[in-house]
């Protein structure tokens, strides 16, 4: 029997599911060295954990690696249903609020290694996450794609972590009531995209589809409305319960571009569950330097069973 401890937790409803120990040792430099390693010679330790039947399609995961710059606390690999991720919002928040539970961090700042850089993370006293992430940027604006059976679309293609096309202009109801009708209108463009070859910059995977609209209040509702509210696909095709960390990123890049919201002012992004991120940038060269804030919990400590004789240990797989 093979042995892997886990600790999952939700941000925002977005469930991540940290791996501290019982993944093979990953040879390699950094982050970029070790995921590939992980990737190449390893990726049934990601389905084992992820896949039916021990996870589901939203779950993301989280390996936790030891540090390999200098002064960080520790690294990280997200990994989803389908691959890799380059950075997670809601999952350095989860990780974050996993450490804390374990006892290896306290209140404070935190360094942590990713593959696509460094990031850094303050756990706040009351329990709140503050991520400062990697630089954002917004690639092209309002780039039309052809979507059959929707015409065409326009939509912004920005770097947030992962490559996103955010869409303003639609005509689809942002609730959760309606999620398969914008999972079917978000896959849609994903696969219009790949077909058309559009982008990010250096040929970037648009792996992340976004879409917008203003957070209306519902009857349940006793707080203020939110200034936007998301639904965000996923590479895999699960749809982000939470609003995104690296989408809200993508999208204080876009609004700082186009000067519809000052360094340093709060924007609040809902999700399409109706969680909140809060976020704020600041100005780093042509690029914005993206600060999201969250709550994450924590929901089990678990060790994960792999039994060789079991013809789903390593996942159902298509
Ligand atoms: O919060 O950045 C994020 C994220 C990416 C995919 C799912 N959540």
């Amino acid at each position: 029997m093979k042995c892997i401890h886990v600790i999952d937790s939700h941000t925002g409803g977005e469930p991540t599911r940290l791996v501290m120990d019982g993944f093979p040792a990953l040879p390699g430099e950094t982050l970029v060295e070790k995921r590939d390693a992980l990737r190449e010679s390893h990726d049934h330790w990601r389905r084992a954990c992820l896949l039916e039947p021990r996870g589901n399609d939203v779950l993301v995961g989280a390996l936790y690696c030891e540090p390999v710059s200098p002064g960080a606390t520790c690294g990280v690999i997200f990994f989803n249903n389908t691959g890799y991720l380059g950075m997670c919002g809601h999952g350095t928040i989860g990780l974050v609020a996993s450490l804390q539970h374990l006892g290896l961090i306290q209140p404070g700042d935190h360094r942590i290694d990713t593959p696509v850089g460094p990031v850094s993370a303050t756990l706040h006293e009351d329990g709140a996450v503050t991520v400062r992430n990697v630089p954002a940027y917004r690639y092209r604006q309002r780039v039309p794609v052809e979507v059959p059976g929707y015409g065409v679309v326009h939509g912004d293609i920005a770097w947030g972590g992962n490559w996103f096309f955010l869409v303003g202009e639609h005509d689809q109801t942002v609730t959760l009531a309606n999620e398969e009708a914008l999972t079917a209108f978000t896959w849609a463009i994903r696969q219009a995209l790949d077909t058309q070859a559009i982008s990010g910059e250096n040929g970037g995977h648009i792996d992340h589809i976004e879409l917008f609209a203003d957070d209306v209040a519902t009857d349940a509702d006793t707080i203020t409305p939110a200034d936007s509210r998301n639904f965000v696909l996923c590479p895999g095709k699960a749809y982000d319960r939470s609003p995104c960390g690296t989408g809200t990123s993508a999208k204080l890049a876009c609004l700082a571009a186009d000067g519809k919201l000052a360094p340093g002012e709060t924007w609040v992004q809902a999700g399409i569950t109706g969680s909140r991120f809060e976020g704020r940038y600041e100005w780093r060269d042509d690029r914005v330097l993206p600060s999201i804030t969250g709550n994450a919990y924590v929901t089990a400590d678990a060790t994960l069973l792999i039994d060789d004789n079991d013809p789903f240990a390593w996942g159902i797989t298509a």
